[in-house]
């Protein structure tokens, strides 16, 4: 997977993937993740403007539609055959989850652009963007972070990124449930015991006692979530 970001703050993209398993991912070369800013791209040499006021007198600004155009192209000749899907991050876009992730983690390269101030104009999403993507209900100050949820949960799926160990099975969401509470030693932390099944041995036993955990959990956080997993 090739992550193409455009972004006006390339920076706050420094030790983001430093994590072990999307380092180990780029090192391994299952996936690269190339910054570039939307500034290089404004033309305007002088004052690489690249905002603008809005027509019908809102306030704040807007991203002006030539620089974002011209960076978007430029990515789409940089992932030239990698057919990339171009993903605009933003409040408007339909909200991220684990479906959507793994349609994600399907294509063959990402173009993610992050938008700044008020947004961008809308003649950039009609002619340029496939997916407008959001990462929940509550208003961030642009698409930087969810660009880096997206790269982060995507990589997770890529085949060979995660080992046993990190096994994406036992993650809230994998069968669309959250997951069950986890338990390691001491055996009694501040007067409280383990459960006594997770360390009676009996597998069966446990995987029944997680399962009913996930349910009971789901339930009472997520109800939503039930119907998704077929059941009631
Ligand atoms: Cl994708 N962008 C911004 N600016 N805020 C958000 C978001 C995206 N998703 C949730 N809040």
């Amino acid at each position: 997977m090739l992550f193409d970001i455009l972004t006006l703050f390339p920076a706050m993209f420094d030790g983001a993937f430093t994590d072990s398993i999307i380092k180990r991912a780029v090192d391994k070369g299952l996936v690269s993740v190339d910054i570039h800013n939307i500034r290089d791209y404004s033309g305007d040499v002088k004052h690489q403007t690249v905002d603008d006021y809005p027509y019908g007198g809102d306030a704040g600004m807007l991203m002006k539609p030539e620089p974002l155009a011209a960076a978007i192209r430029a990515a789409k000749e940089r992932l030239d055959g990698r057919n990339p899907t171009v993903v605009y991050l933003t409040p408007a876009g339909r909200l991220l989850n684990q479906d959507t992730v793994k349609e994600l983690s399907a294509k063959e390269s990402l173009i993610l652009l992050c938008g700044r101030y008020k947004g961008i104009d809308q003649r950039v999403i009609d002619s340029y963007v496939d997916m407008e993507v959001s990462i929940g209900d509550y208003v961030l100050s642009g698409g930087e972070i969810p660009a880096m949820a997206v790269v982060d949960a995507v990589t997770r799926l890529i085949p060979g990124v995660l080992s046993n160990i990190d096994s994406a099975e036992t993650d809230s969401f994998h069968n669309g449930l959250l997951s069950h509470p986890h338990y390691t030693r001491p055996e009694v932390f501040e007067g409280i015991k383990v459960p006594e099944v997770l360390i009676s041995g009996h597998h069966a036993n446990i995987r029944g006692w997680q399962k009913q955990k996930s349910l009971e959990l789901t339930k009472a956080r997520r109800p939503d979530l039930l119907n998704g997993a077929g059941i009631d």
